[in-house]
């Protein structure tokens, strides 16, 4: 039970720093103590939740959170990745919620107390359901209002965080939760992800500014998720294919951070598809950034189809997790070294990486070998990326426990440690053991 890495490498070094990773909403509970959000609206309506749940109590971590420090820091990491709930901090009329604040300067104290280093984002989904009655990130103002949260929360907090993130995956909010309506709030239309998208890289580019500001000293950026795209043969028109989803679903998110523009397909949407765009957005969107947060799972395949610019195709045969999400971990190597060639990066923090997997508790112990083996190949691929040039200071699992996921509700399990949810049991899985024999070995 133990990952491997060659001993020359950065990974095994002192100062490359590995967490694990949660959102609020995912382990929080707590519901009754906060505003709504967009997610407890969701996992209300019929049919949208696989299992029907909410995160009315999820991992219940708000009232134990203690012990949740305790076994952060028995995992032996430099690093812990937690979101704040923006309805828990901030009350209708924009001014703080104290209560709210006060959990999470609680928890940032113990985390420091223990030499954990906080690594916070400021939105990982959970976004106030009254906001979202008023357009949500469809209306332009939402982008304001986060900036007004983002300086509030940061003054409030002071000089606790190592890291801000402004944003986790803002291709999940727009595409999932506007365009093809499967997350929150579940609306479904070209236009509205791509108006999503827009405001919420605006939003990113005007809090930017005010976490520099407010906090000077802190690694401040943004979370992208990426899928690399693969052609299914070499045709010519497979790799186009490919190209136009990589632009869609990938690059539309980050080449606006550091190119200020849109892809070329960007001119294949139609007139009413395309957002609307205020002269100086590109610029507010291109804030310098201290780092910038990579966040990968899986690959897609595609082949060209009639009648549309690119199918994507299941590959049958592949090794898959729990997800059905496929195993294919050149894909993180290539991704990441494509990423350092296209753009001028910061440097890069894997904020997320992991696998949901079938687990069972059985005598107190989980052995997810194919969790394991997992970890195994995709830190490997991180180790890979770092010898071809690029910069990588950390990496972070996801998740620290088994949680909410979203539309699978507590169906799938990432965690490197198991919940129990009828007794809120953790039990430290083989992976997570694994994980700490490799952070204690350096
Ligand atoms: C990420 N996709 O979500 C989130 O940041 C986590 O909150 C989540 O639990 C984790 O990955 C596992 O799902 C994603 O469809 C959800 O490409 C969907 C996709 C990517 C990331």
């Amino acid at each position: 039970m133990k990952y491997s890495l060659p001993s020359t490498s950065k990974l095994l070094d002192k100062a490359f720093t590995f967490g694990v990773a949660t959102a609020s909403f995912q382990i929080e509970g707590a519901s009754e103590s906060r505003l709504p959000c967009i997610w407890d609206t969701f996992c209300a309506t019929a049919g949208k939740v696989r299992d029907g749940s909410n995160g009315d109590v999820a991992c219940n971590h708000y009232n134990l959170w203690q012990q949740d420090v305790e076994l952060i820091s028995s995992l032996g990491v430099d690093a812990y990745r937690l979101s704040i709930s923006w309805p828990r901090v901030m009350h209708k009329d924009g001014s703080l919620n104290p209560q709210g604040v006060n959990f999470y300067i609680g928890l940032l104290d113990a985390l420091n107390a223990k030499g954990i280093k906080p690594f916070v984002t400021l939105y990982h989904w959970d976004l106030p359901q009254h906001l979202e009655d008023n357009g949500g990130w469809l209306n332009r103002e939402t982008a304001y209002l986060f900036r007004d949260y983002a300086d509030k929360i940061t003054q409030a907090l002071g000089d606790r965080v190592y890291s801000y993130a402004t944003f986790n995956e803002p291709f999940c909010s727009s595409y999932l939760g506007y365009e093809v309506g499967i997350h929150a709030p579940g609306l479904a239309k070209k236009s509205y992800g791509r108006q999503a998208a827009h405001h919420i890289l605006l939003a990113h580019g005007l809090a930017m500014p005010v976490l520099q500001k407010n906090s000077p000293h802190s690694l401040n950026g943004i979370v992208l998720n990426f899928t690399p795209a693969y052609p299914l043969t070499d045709s010519e028109a497979d790799n186009t294919a490919a190209k136009l989803a990589d632009e869609y679903f990938n690059q539309w998110y980050i080449k606006p951070l550091f190119d200020g523009a849109y892809p070329d397909s960007f001119a294949l949407l139609s007139d009413e598809d395309k957002p609307v765009i205020h002269d100086g957005d590109f610029d507010i969107m291109q804030a310098p950034l201290d780092f910038l947060g990579v966040n990968f799972y899986t690959r897609t395949v595609y082949q060209a189809a009639a009648g549309k610019p690119f199918a994507e195709v299941d590959m049958l045969d592949a090794p898959k997790t729990d997800m059905g999400w496929e195993i294919y971990p050149q894909a993180f190597t290539d991704l990441l070294v494509s990423l350092h060639e296209k753009y001028a990066l910061p440097p890069v923090y894997i904020t997320e990486n992991g696998a949901a997997m079938p687990d069972k508790l059985l005598n107190g112990v989980v052995n997810d070998q194919d969790r394991i083996g997992y970890y195994q190949m995709h830190l490997t691929a991180v180790h890979n990326a770092i010898e071809q040039g690029v910069n990588i200071d950390g990496y972070f699992a996801w998740s620290l426990m088994d949680n909410f996921e979203w539309a699978e509700g507590y169906l799938k399990r990432f965690g490197i440690v198991y919940v129990d949810y009828a007794t809120q049991q953790r039990t430290i899985k083989n992976s997570g053991i694994a994980f700490k024999t490799l952070i204690g070995s350096r």
